[in-house]
Order: C-alpha cells, then structure tokens, then sequence
C-alpha cells in the first residue's frame, strides 16, 4: 500500500512474530526472559523531532505538561516557590558525587519545556531533527492521536529495537561497539561529571545520526528514552537509573530505550531488553516517544 496516502510515511512495518523478552543478564525488573508475541504493525523510524512536534503544536494549540501549573497535593514536600511551570533538566556534576543522590545531576528549572529544554535561555532552532524531549506521557499521547497513530505497547516496542536478533544483548548483536566503533547515543567515561563523548554528542543528536537496525529503525538505542504504553506495576526495588526516580503518587508507564545519560558506570540501559518506570507526569531533557499504527486502523 502506498504509505504516503495512507498516514504512513516515515514508518516501517514490521512483521509479527515470537520473540525471547527480558533478558537476565543485568537488571532484575527484566527477567525473566519469556516467550512473548506481537502481531504486525507499523512504527516510527524515528522518534517523533522537534520539528514534528512544532508543527503538531502550531496546528493545535496543545499546552504540554511542563507549560501548566503543578498540583501542590501531588508534591506535599515541594518548595511552594518551585510550583511553577516547569521540567527536569540534567547539568552535569563537576567532579565525581554520590550517584544515590540524583538531585547532584536534575534540576527542575522553571520555564524549561519542549522547545527550550533546558529552561527559558535555551532554544531549539538547530535542533529541528533531534528528538523532542520534555514531553510528558500526556503529550505524547496527544501526539499520537493527533497523528492517527498509538504509542507502542512494550511488546512491540522491544520487539521493533531487536530488529529481528532474538536473544542478543543490543540492537545490532552482543557488543557495545563493535571494532571500536559506537552504533547509538549514549554516555562514555564517568557519569555525571564526565562525558567523553565517544559517540560525537554531549546530549540529544539528529535521530539519523547512527546506523538503523534491521528494521530499518533509528535510535531504538540511546539518544532518548521512549514512553510506551504500558504501566508499570513490578515490585522489585528501583535499581539506580540515569532517569529520576519515579513519584509514586502518580501512575508509571514503561520507558524504554535507555538515553544519552546511560553510562557503564551508572546504568547500562541502552538495550532492548531494559525498561524503567517513570511517572505520566514527568518531562526531562532526555524522554521522547514514537508511535504505532496496528492494522492500519489507527492511520484510517
Ligand atoms: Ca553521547
Ligand atoms: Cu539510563
């Protein structure tokens, strides 16, 4: 079917299938690994960009999350003067810190929100291709329906990163980087204080800038993390991770992806098996999304 006409362009299809989920290798909100199934669909090729979002902003009108007032009952121990509009920004420490303490490394600074990221004094405007951050599970899902298309389950979403090679560790086999060479975006050298950036980028980068996988999907690794559908409701202990904790007073999804933050030293997220739970309410400079088309249905 010509995708064009049908909603699709931009997105590739991915046959259903069986598939080994989870991994038991690193963290243990992954394991086990279990036989799951996934029916066809279509998926972004990239995260959804800035770009993409200004243009669904402009016809719309929508307010994301981060651009309206917070609910002081969902935050009884928050400075009343830092109930303002705002989101999660990450600055680097100066030197080596605690790494059980996240306030060392996220800020939440007021005015911060998609398209300033990383509050008031930022822009955007040469970052059109990057993915879009700052983004609560609202917005993506407003995107998305916006776009006649769903954001993904956790199925599909692991499923779509694997690119068809079940049972390896990364997107595109067992090694991180393979004869030297870094295939996504995350963080190299000592989280969060330095970053090497083997990889050629300090934070987001063009969602075309590493190779896709067998999918023919960019970025299922690194760059951001991605919101999926799902909620998240294991009760294991939270193991550190580069995205802050969760409010459990609010309800969690599954991310997915790891980001440009995952660090060997700190969270080695950047695998298709990984997830964290975040809270739907909670925008930072390193979560975007893609979305879904099931049977077309969606896109109709
Ligand atoms: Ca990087
Ligand atoms: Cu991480």
């Amino acid at each position: 079917m010509p995708a064009a006409s049908t909603g699709l362009a931009g997105m590739k299809q991915v046959p259903g299938g069986e598939f080994a989920m989870g991994s038991e290798d690193f963290y243990p909100e992954e394991a086990p690994v279990r036989r799951a199934e996934v029916d066809g669909f279509w998926i972004d090729e990239r995260p959804v960009t800035v770009g993409q979002f200004r243009r669904f902003i402009k016809e719309t009108g929508y307010v994301t999350t981060a651009e309206r007032p917070l609910d002081p009952a969902l935050f009884p121990n928050a400075d009343p003067a830092m109930l303002v509009p705002g989101s999660l920004v990450f600055r680097p420490a100066r030197g080596p810190v605690d790494l059980s303490d996240f306030r060392s490394w996220w800020s939440y600074v007021p005015g911060a929100r998609w398209d300033r990221p990383e509050g008031p004094e930022s822009d955007t405007y040469t970052r059109g291709r990057h993915p879009v951050t700052q983004v609560a599970y609202e917005d993506a899902e407003a995107y998305a329906r916006w776009a006649g298309k769903a954001l993904p389950t956790e199925a599909e979403w692991e499923y779509a990163a694997r690119g068809g090679l079940d049972g390896k560790t990364f997107a595109w086999g067992d090694e991180l980087a393979p004869q030297g060479q870094m295939l996504a975006n995350s963080w190299q050298g000592e989280f969060p204080w330095q970053n090497l950036m083997l990889d050629g980028f300090a934070g987001t980068s063009p969602v075309d800038a590493f190779p896709p996988n067998g999918y023919g999907l960019f970025d299922m690794t690194g760059n951001v993390w991605e919101w999926t559908r799902d909620s998240f409701t294991a009760s294991h202990d939270e193991k550190p991770c580069c995205a802050p904790p969760s409010n459990e007073r609010v309800p969690r999804r599954i991310i997915k992806g790891g980001s440009h933050l995952c660090a060997p030293n700190y969270c080695l997220r950047y695998r298709p098996a990984a997830r964290q739970a975040e809270s739907v309410d909670t925008s930072t400079c390193h979560i975007g999304f893609r979305c879904v088309v099931r049977s077309g249905r969606e896109a109709e």
